[in-house]
């Protein structure tokens, strides 16, 4: 990939990010609504949190400059989309899934759109006459916790492509490629043709793409299918697949990996891989 290609990425996917956030009316609304007391205990405790950083480390002037300097570029660059869901949502997620009965989730990233285009319960996502990359067959049955199926269960899915990047947050890619709304059948069961999406590489010339540079770590995802699955009285489920013995499977960026998401496709007889995965969803509470 061209660094121009990368460069227009990085700008592109930061403020299209930020811009969905705001837009999302579910997610950022509630902001407005913390009570005072939770607000009170949750500010005081991460900046004492980070007086203990500054104190054990003896942290310098020159140290809270440079951190001034990026905090300022974060938003910027429209990234804190990107750095929260990096680095912070797994244990946000965690938290929140502690006590779940059904499916391992995962965190959803800054690149979900809703409203995903409509598709049948046998499909294949939206995609480009010449799509790159390898054929997959993804199949499964949306079951209750208990096992019940659930008929028109939807499956939301979204992806990057086979260079590792996401349509409407990066440039020259048609609008809702390889994203769909899958709706179920009648015993819960889908099928749906795809591509396998290449590791995501966190932008190296924004602000994140800095910190990583700058503390010497690496900037990548392993290949991942987000899903998000949800059925009338439960709980939607939030996930993300990974495919076993995959780049980054083992030391992903954003520390989103799970045992029970790692997907172990097959050659097919029609050419590509197929795997099959259920997922179970629990009763809303
Ligand atoms: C991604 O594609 C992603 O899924 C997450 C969680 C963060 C950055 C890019
Ligand atoms: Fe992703």
């Amino acid at each position: 990939m061209s660094d121009t290609t990368l460069k227009a990425t990085a700008a592109a996917s930061g403020a299209s990010a930020t811009e969905r956030f705001l837009n999302d009316k579910t997610a950022a609304a509630p902001a407005r609504r913390v009570d005072t007391a939770r607000v009170d205990t949750l500010a005081t405790a991460v900046i004492t949190a980070v007086h203990d950083v500054i104190r054990s480390h003896r942290a310098t002037y020159e140290e809270y400059n440079a951190l001034k300097s990026w905090l300022i570029s974060v938003g910027q660059d429209g990234e804190w989309p990107l750095f929260l869901d990096v680095w912070i949502e797994h244990v946000v997620e965690e938290v929140a899934a502690a006590g779940r009965q059904g499916s391992k989730g995962t965190i959803e990233g800054p690149y979900y759109v809703p409203g995903a285009p409509a598709l049948s319960s046998a499909t294949t996502l939206p995609m480009r006459d010449d799509e790159p990359g390898t054929p997959l067959l993804f199949r499964g049955q949306v079951t209750s916790a208990d096992g019940g199926p659930l008929p028109g269960a939807l499956l939301e899915m979204w992806q990057a492509d086979d260079d590792g990047l996401y349509a409407q947050f990066a440039p020259g890619i048609p609008e809702w490629n390889l994203r769909g709304t899958i709706v179920a059948d009648d015993q819960g069961r889908f099928a749906v043709t795809t591509i396998q999406p290449a590791p995501y590489q966190i932008p190296t010339d924004g602000s994140c793409g800095k910190l990583i540079a700058a503390a010497g770590w690496h900037p990548w995802r392993p290949a991942h299918l987000h899903l998000k699955v949800s059925a009338r009285g439960h709980d939607t489920l939030t996930t993300q697949l990974y495919f076993k013995g995959g780049d980054y499977v083992q030391n992903d960026v954003a520390s989103a990996v799970k045992p029970e998401l790692v997907l172990n496709p097959r050659p097919s007889a029609t050419g590509g891989n197929e795997v099959t995965y259920d997922f179970a969803l629990d009763p809303v509470s």
